[in-house]
């Protein structure tokens, strides 16, 4: 007889960080678990799942993960947007996790099977002065990473996103009742972000990758001189190096470096990427599988990359909850075009809501073999990590204005 979804509920919780976990039930007693975490807009979503989405899901096939997708996307009227996005991402992935279970099989085996026995990844690095970033990459090194994000202060500047003095992780969100705000001087980073870059290619040699993230800050031909100047630097990405509302931005990058780009956190459907991808102005799509719909909306996105040979590198930070992480890495291992999978790592604590059975040994991920996504949530150790209002920062100029970041 078929399965019928008989509750969906919503969990916001944090354990180390705030997340948002949505749990699926059917009459059989199979449970899949989502995750729809947007961060510093956590409880958003939450209503959107708890007020929207839930109700519309109670007697349901779980099976029928398309036909739900279409229905939440198509049968609403209003398209895309981060809520929306993340929201159906997490009823996808829950619906992923269930259909694997039903079989019997880790979902990867669902979509395909595996086209590579592993999966490439890189994490952060970060240290205010060069000394320090060098003691940061060589901690990474020493972890087994071959691939590593190298993130500096910059002089003159009191703080930088992405960076924390003395320590070798952030976490993007910072607690409180409202953001915290930072000065930006760009003309200050484009003088010291080559000599840094520059300082780390030598300290390590040129077999490892290095990747630099510019978190969007840059105007397109500030973009375009850094792509440049970073060139004899043999970056394996210069990440997020202008917005990308005005997508013909990159096209001016483009033309002026050969440095490759890689984009698209903040993007959350195929729609934000295509003229990027059929244009061929980046060389790496960074959606994270979540905040782009889930499995079920991310492989079109992989597809669509691939016909271009644009290369699948999804966003992989703390603020996507180890669910996200097990389906990214799922979808990683059955897409032939993947080029390397972000693992920021996550505080320890989150482990005790979190159980997975991913894993990562010497920089090479794999989801496991276990049934479903593989990663199972404690509900009671949930409870004990209640909801704390946490902000990512805001940027001003020296002048006071707001600019991006
Ligand atoms: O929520 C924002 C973070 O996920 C983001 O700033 C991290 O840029 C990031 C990255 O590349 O991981
Ligand atoms: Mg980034």
């Amino acid at each position: 007889m078929t399965d019928r979804i008989r509750s969906a509920e919503v969990i916001v919780s944090s354990p180390g960080r705030n997340f948002v976990t949505l749990k699926i039930l059917t009459e059989d007693g199979i449970v899949g678990w989502g995750d729809a975490t947007v961060n510093g807009r956590e409880l958003a979503v939450a209503s959107y799942l708890r007020d929207h989405v839930a109700p519309l899901l109670i007697g349901r096939d779980p099976a029928r993960i398309e036909d739900c997708w279409q229905l939440l996307y198509r049968g609403v009227y209003w398209r895309r947007g981060p809520i929306t996005m993340a929201a159906i991402g997490s009823v996808d992935l829950a619906l992923w996790d269930i259909r694997g279970k039903t079989l019997g099989q880790p979902v990867y085996n669902l979509l395909g099977g595996a086209v590579r026995d592993e999966i490439l990844s890189y994490t952060h690095a970060t240290g205010w002065s060069i000394e320090e970033l060098k003691d940061s990459v060589d901690e990474v090194l020493s972890r087994g990473f071959r691939a590593v994000r190298a993130q500096s202060g910059v002089p003159g500047l009191e703080t930088v996103y992405g960076v924390h003095r003395g320590e070798t992780s952030y976490e993007p969100a910072s607690r409180g009742a409202s953001p915290i705000e930072e000065v930006w001087d760009s003309r200050a980073y484009l003088r010291h972000a080559p000599r840094v870059l520059s300082a780390i290619r030598e300290h390590v040699g040129e077999e490892i990758e290095l990747l630099h993230d510019a978190h969007h800050r840059l105007r397109p031909i500030e973009a375009a001189q850094l792509g440049k100047d970073l060139e004899p630097v043999k970056l394996f990405w210069l990440e997020d190096v202008t917005t990308a509302e005005n997508q013909e931005a990159l096209r001016l990058v483009r033309e002026h470096t050969a440095t490759p780009l890689a984009l698209g956190e903040v993007f959350n459907t195929i729609w934000d990427c295509k003229d990027l991808i059929t244009g061929q102005s980046i060389d790496f799509i960074r959606s994270s599988v979540m905040h782009a719909g889930g499995i079920s909306h991310s492989r079109r996105i992989n597809d669509l990359a691939a016909l271009w040979q644009v290369q699948v590198a999804p966003h992989g930070p703390s603020d996507v909850s180890p669910i996200t992480m097990a389906a990214s890495l799922h979808l990683d291992l059955a897409t032939p075009n993947l080029g390397i999978q972000e693992h920021m790592g996550y505080p320890s604590v989150t482990s005790e809501v979190f159980h997975s059975t991913y894993t990562l040994a010497d920089g090479m991920l794999h989801p496991g073999d276990a049934p479903g996504l593989g990663v199972e949530v404690d509900e009671a150790a949930a409870a004990r990590f209640p909801y704390s209002r946490a902000y990512l920062p805001v940027a001003r100029r020296r002048d006071g204005t707001v600019t991006d970041w």
